[in-house]
């Protein structure tokens, strides 16, 4: 079991740091079960809203974002107070362009300090969100990002020391979809056909309020672009669908009611160089799939789950549901050929790194070492391939972790000595290390010179220092 006392501990914090949020205000339904919030599949699916630059140059869009406290619609009858990109849970898409520089003004509207970070992007270690690089509240900090990496789905949040668990709970995170001009040749699903999905996890009290604590069991209510459990009415046709685990702990092993085939085209770091059919999915928090689903398949009128089967109950096993409608045309398709491959070559360093947690303390720990954003845990040289040994020391059910690398992308090599799933093969930011277990990653960092975190992407335990930095020397 995760330390009572260090979950206790954090939750008191955490009821102080609830406080800021202030009163819910209750519309009606006082008495609501918060557990229970609403029945499933009666709301419709939102769409997360496409932020809109305000400026453009010959290469750049620029945007300018506000973080600030909001309520936002979740659970029907309730106002939820949230932080949230301009006031957003979860915030605006990005859609970038490869090869079109993107510039964000992130203005701090809250009490307290801020980072950004793009979960994904290839950028520079001073706009990456470094837990030194604070928004002081009433400051803005402007991110450069280049967007010279393959297409693929990004996420941005906060990143804040400490801080990232609590303020990506509470809603600081959204898409950030870069997308090449060449992709659109391969006529994969576009458009309103290309549906981004923010899943996580969350706890709300009685009054509808988000209640941050460590505790992941407790969070059992589904969210999918924040709205609890909701459903998607689409046409009998293609459908691709980027699936994001946006939960602090969470894993998710997706795969539809039927059982039926879902072709995923893409990991982390872009398309994968040929499409995979897979009965289902996992995913552990941060890493993302995207999958094409074929709906035309279906009579118009059924009805299909997208279940989550790692869920232990009915309200945990049930992410969403699709209702299919009419059959329209569809010319998109899923070519056999999809993106680059991926090989970083031979290696030259092989590390372990070590990932545990102390049960008594509640600490968590990088090679014995919680997070000191003063100290550099490795140096690492520019374009040198190294082979790191990750592994998970602990061997409680509760204590499952991942390694995210900042300012790279990586190649999976085998977990526990065996394969790995289809898409990991791919490129990769995250990748879960299960508990006792380790897997073996290829890593280059082949851009910028600087430092670049390291960290379990279970934001519990980042936040709680299982988190490093790595320095890129020349
Ligand atoms: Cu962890």
């Amino acid at each position: 079991m995760l330390s009572r006392r260090g979950i206790i501990t954090l939750g008191a914090v955490s009821a102080t740091g609830a406080a800021v949020h202030g009163v819910g205000v209750v519309r009606r339904g006082t008495a609501a079960a918060a557990e229970a919030p609403s029945k499933p599949f009666s709301r419709p699916l939102l769409v997360p809203k496409t932020a809109v630059p305000v400026h453009q140059s010959s290469t750049t869009d620029y945007y300018d974002m506000a973080i600030r406290e909001a309520s936002a619609l979740i659970l029907p009858g309730f106002r939820t107070w949230i932080f949230g990109y301009d006031g957003l849970f979860p915030g605006p898409t990005v859609r970038a362009s490869v090869g079109r520089r993107v510039v964000i003004r992130q203005r701090n509207r809250l009490r307290r300090n801020v980072v950004v970070h793009l979960h994904g992007g290839l950028v520079a270690p001073e706009y990456d969100g470094h837990p030194a690089d604070i928004i002081p509240p009433g400051y803005y900090r402007d991110y450069v990002y280049p967007n010279r990496q393959p297409s693929a789905t990004l996420w941005y949040h906060d990143h804040s020391h400490r801080g990232e668990a609590e303020m990506v709970f509470y809603g600081l995170a959204g898409f950030y979809l870069l997308e090449d001009p060449w992709e659109r040749g391969l006529n994969l699903p576009a458009g309103r056909y290309d549906i981004p999905l923010m899943l996580r996890d969350a706890h709300f009290d009685k009054r509808g309020q988000l209640v941050f604590a460590m505790d992941d069991r407790r969070r059992d209510t589904l969210l999918v672009n924040g709205r609890p459990q909701p459903f998607l009415d689409v046409y009998a046709r293609r459908y691709r669908l980027r699936l994001l685990n946006g939960s602090n702990q969470r894993n998710f092993t997706l795969r539809l009611s039927d059982g039926a085939p879902m072709t995923v085209i893409a990991s982390d770091g872009g398309l994968l160089p040929a499409p995979l059919r897979v009965a289902g999915v996992t995913l552990s928090p941060a890493e993302r799939v995207d999958v094409v689903v074929d709906f035309g398949r279906y009579e118009p009128g059924t009805r299909v789950v997208l279940l989550n089967t790692a869920g232990t109950n009915g309200v945990t096993r049930n992410v969403m549901r699709f209702h299919v409608g009419r059959r329209v045309s569809d010319s998109s398709r899923v070519p056999d050929r999809l993106g680059q491959g991926f090989d970083l070559g031979s290696a030259t360093v092989v590390r372990d790194v070590n990932l545990h947690m102390d049960p008594r303390s509640g600490q968590f720990f990088i090679d014995g070492r919680a997070f000191d954003m003063k100290r550099v845990d490795m140096k690492i040289r520019r374009g040198e391939t190294e082979i790191w040994r990750v592994h998970n020391r602990d061997r409680l059910p509760e204590t499952m972790h991942n390694l995210h690398l900042h300012g790279t992308h990586f190649q999976v090599l085998d977990r526990n000595g065996g394969p790995v799933a289809g898409h990991e093969t791919g490129r990769k930011d995250t990748v879960a290390v299960p508990v006792g277990g380790h897997v073996r990653i290829k890593v280059r960092y082949d851009r910028h010179l600087g430092r670049y975190l390291y960290h379990c992407h279970l934001l519990d335990h980042s936040s709680m220092g299982m988190m490093a930095q790595a320095e890129i020397v020349g």
